[in-house]
């Protein structure tokens, strides 16, 4: 199986994030991940490594705002030059705006500040110097995986850092700058339907905003109930679609403690949407933090859940293009990410 990887995430380090009642935490979304997928991977007989092809700006300005584009790439720089006590210790500090855009009634405003609350969503987006690049060779895995995908008509693995399915067409949120799945599959659109499946155990808000209306890409995503988990203002049941997308996007909120079995009635379920669907390609937005003690999250799928969860979804027999989200039980993520892949090689 192809895999598309890039070094440029090691820039993308943030020294903090913020949890809710204002702690801040190491940042849990941190490179070490993908060292564990990587070893795990390499050890493997059936791992193909690529770096990503440059597709230039165009696919990713396809799904985002530009004004967003040139916020994320100017972000750091402009708080550097703007605070002294930055430039004396720049790894120490990222970039987290204290005041956010309640989108009905905000604009951008000129300051970095006022952007910066209107283009960033929580306290776990940071942006520091190698930020924006990382997000575009992220990006990058994502579109040469669909790329693949389509040439070869197989299935294939960006091992993208930093995610995506948080992100929206102009904003940053829960660790994710571009949506690289969102990229991936609008690119693989033009060459024929399309369906994104979301397993991350977060809703994915930013997925489902940027095609909330259209019709010829079908979302679906399962996770955690808004109710009680983040992103705590998407990803409910009678979250259908508008417009011309009514009936093209699917939420399957999920209880606090959902198992193996509790999860894959769930899945079967989104499966035969997608098959009632008929697409041609499949993007899978694949987070590892439904696992059993993931620090992030309350369910209970095992290893051997991901085996299944892999093989049902492979049973699709679609070209899938498997993107890279969460996943934070960074013991655990190398093998788990193994065996979920290893249904589709
Ligand atoms: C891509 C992805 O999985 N993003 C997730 C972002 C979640 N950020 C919100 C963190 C809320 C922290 N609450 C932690 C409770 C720990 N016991
Ligand atoms: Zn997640």
């Amino acid at each position: 199986m192809k895999i598309f990887y890039s070094e440029e995430h090691r820039n993308h380090y943030p020294p903090f994030e913020v949890f809710d009642g204002g702690i801040r935490v190491p940042y849990y979304e941190n490179p070490d991940r993908m060292d564990r997928i990587l070893t795990e991977l390499k050890k493997t007989d059936w791992a193909e490594f690529s770096a990503p092809e440059d597709f230039g700006l165009d696919p990713i300005l396809a799904v985002h705002d530009r004004d967003y584009i040139n916020f994320l790439a100017s972000c750091w720089d402009e708080w550097l030059a703007s605070d002294p006590e930055v430039a004396s210790a720049p790894e120490k500090h990222a970039f987290l705006p204290a005041t956010f855009a309640l989108r009905r009634k905000a604009r951008p405003t000129s300051s970095l500040r006022g952007r910066g609350g209107y283009y960033i969503m929580d306290l776990s987006a940071c942006i520091v110097a190698g930020t924006y690049k990382a997000a575009l060779a992220s990006a990058n895995c994502a579109l040469s995986a669909a790329n693949s995908s389509f040439s070869l008509h197989n299935s294939s693995f960006a091992l993208c850092r930093p995610p995506g399915h948080h992100a929206g067409k102009d904003y940053a949120g829960g660790y994710c700058f571009i949506n690289n799945a969102a990229v991936a599959a609008n690119w693989l659109s033009q060459k024929g339907k399309t369906a994104i499946l979301d397993i991350d155990y977060h809703g994915g808000n930013g997925t489902q905003d940027i095609f909330y209306e259209r019709d010829d890409v079908f979302t679906i995503s399962i996770h955690g109930d808004p109710d009680f988990e983040y992103p705590h203002y998407a990803g409910f049941a009678d979250e259908t679609g508008a417009g011309k997308g009514i009936g093209f996007h699917r939420n399957f909120p999920l209880p606090k403690d959902t198992d193996d079995s509790g999860y894959i009635a769930a899945l079967d379920e989104a499966l035969n949407d997608i098959q009632i669907f008929a697409p041609e390609f499949l993007v899978l937005s694949f987070g590892a933090d439904t696992f059993d003690g993931d620090p992030l999250g309350l369910f209970h799928v095992t290893r051997d859940g991901f085996q299944k969860i892999g093989q049902r979804i492979a049973g699709l027999n679609l070209p899938t293009a498997v993107i890279m989200e969460g996943g934070y039980s960074n013991a655990a993520l190398g093998e788990n990410t193994r065996t979920l892949l290893e249904n589709f090689k």
